[in-house]
């Protein structure tokens, strides 16, 4: 559905592109503001190819060529007079491994650096894919895409720490397909990165991003950000030690108790109740911030979701959060703490001038 859906957008906006008769015809518009020509024009609109052609080279996204527009909106729209309204920064790029030589990580081709944060991917990840990542993170870290990032303090900490994603060809428990997975592991205890989560090449899709049982970018980038960043600078909040922080005290009731190891039977007022027994406290609480963030910005809320997670998390919507859970939802919208409260759609274009 969502697929199909997409699908038609493109054509759509692929038509407006193509259009030749569309900028001729039409009288040229007046633009109050670059938010608005960005809603009609999201890379911004150049008066020339040349122009274009320039801007495209110094790491803009491909601005619409329309005459008409941009000289109708230019004084007010294009104040360092570079030929394009509205120009935005193209800010993630896929580059070489910068650390092919570091211990672990010769097998990772691809390259894309997040406000200093890296994006390694193997060989088997296409370019849309990793860039996709690339943009959940840069979404993550800067939520409301004004070119700033949210919480300067958190960036500061993950850079410290070198967080990484590493992305590996293939799919988990699958062996044998991914090389890079294979060296990083058997490199990994003297690796002067840190990451917490991976994606693999069969759990990214550009086309859903974040949505259950085809994206986990969203899942695993927020994980990462997480446990290396506010855990560490914001403890009172978020550590994951049981008893230690408002988020294990909201846990402790959304599981119906403080349970260190997975209970035979969770109680039945229990809303949070995964039975992985492999998963610690700690990890219990990774899970549970990251299900109740995303159910805050309601991108479990369909019904083929609901249904499906909810042997594991019953408030999938952001209603549900707010009524089954007031404690964690109170937390993780706290401009206090700046996490995210949108959904990350996979495109990252902060507004230039
Ligand atoms: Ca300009
Ligand atoms: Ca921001
Ligand atoms: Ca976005």
């Amino acid at each position: 559905m969502k697929k199909l859906t997409f699908a038609f957008a493109s054509i759509f906006i692929l038509a407006g592109i193509a259009g030749p008769a569309q900028s001729s015809q039409v009288a040229a518009k007046t633009y109050v503001s670059c938010a608005d020509v960005l809603k009609k024009y999201p890379n911004g609109v150049a008066i020339n190819t040349k122009a274009r052609n320039k801007a495209i080279k110094g790491g803009f996204t491909r601005p619409k060529v329309s005459k008409g527009l941009y000289k109708k909106n230019s004084k007010r729209l294009d104040k360092n007079n570079n030929g394009i309204i509205c120009e935005q920064k193209n800010v993630l790029e896929i580059t070489a491994n910068p650390h092919s030589d570091v211990l672990g990580m010769k097998f990772f081709t691809k390259y894309v650096d997040v406000f200093g944060l890296g994006i390694y991917a193997e060989a088997g990840l296409s370019d849309a894919q990793v860039l996709h990542a690339a943009a959940i993170l840069a979404e993550l870290l800067d939520n409301d895409e004004n070119g700033v990032i949210d919480d300067e303090a958190l960036l500061a900490r993950l850079v410290d720490q070198r967080a990484i994603i590493p992305m590996f060809n293939g799919a988990d428990y699958q062996p044998g397909e991914s090389p890079a997975k294979e060296d990083l592991s058997d490199n990994g205890g003297q690796l002067p990165f840190r990451f917490a989560a991976i994606l693999y090449e069969r759990e990214v899709d550009p086309w859903q991003p974040g949505h259950w049982g085809s994206d986990a970018s969203v899942e695993e980038i927020m994980h990462t950000i997480n446990e290396i960043g506010h855990v560490f600078i914001y403890p009172d909040a978020f550590s994951f030690e049981p008893g230690s922080s408002l988020l294990t005290e909201a846990m402790d009731e959304a599981r119906g108790g403080r349970f260190l190891s997975v209970p035979k039977r969770y109680p039945k007022k229990s809303w949070y109740h995964y039975d992985d027994k492999t998963c610690s406290y700690s990890c219990m609480a990774a899970e549970y911030i990251y299900w109740a963030q995303v159910s805050n910005m309601e991108i479990l809320n369909d019904s083929d979701t609901c249904s499906g997670i909810a042997n594991e998390w019953e408030p999938c919507s952001q209603a549900l959060l707010k009524k089954m859970d007031p404690l964690i939802y109170a937390l993780i919208t706290n401009p206090e703490y700046k996490l995210p409260q949108n959904a990350p759609n996979g495109i990252y274009k902060p507004t230039v001038g």
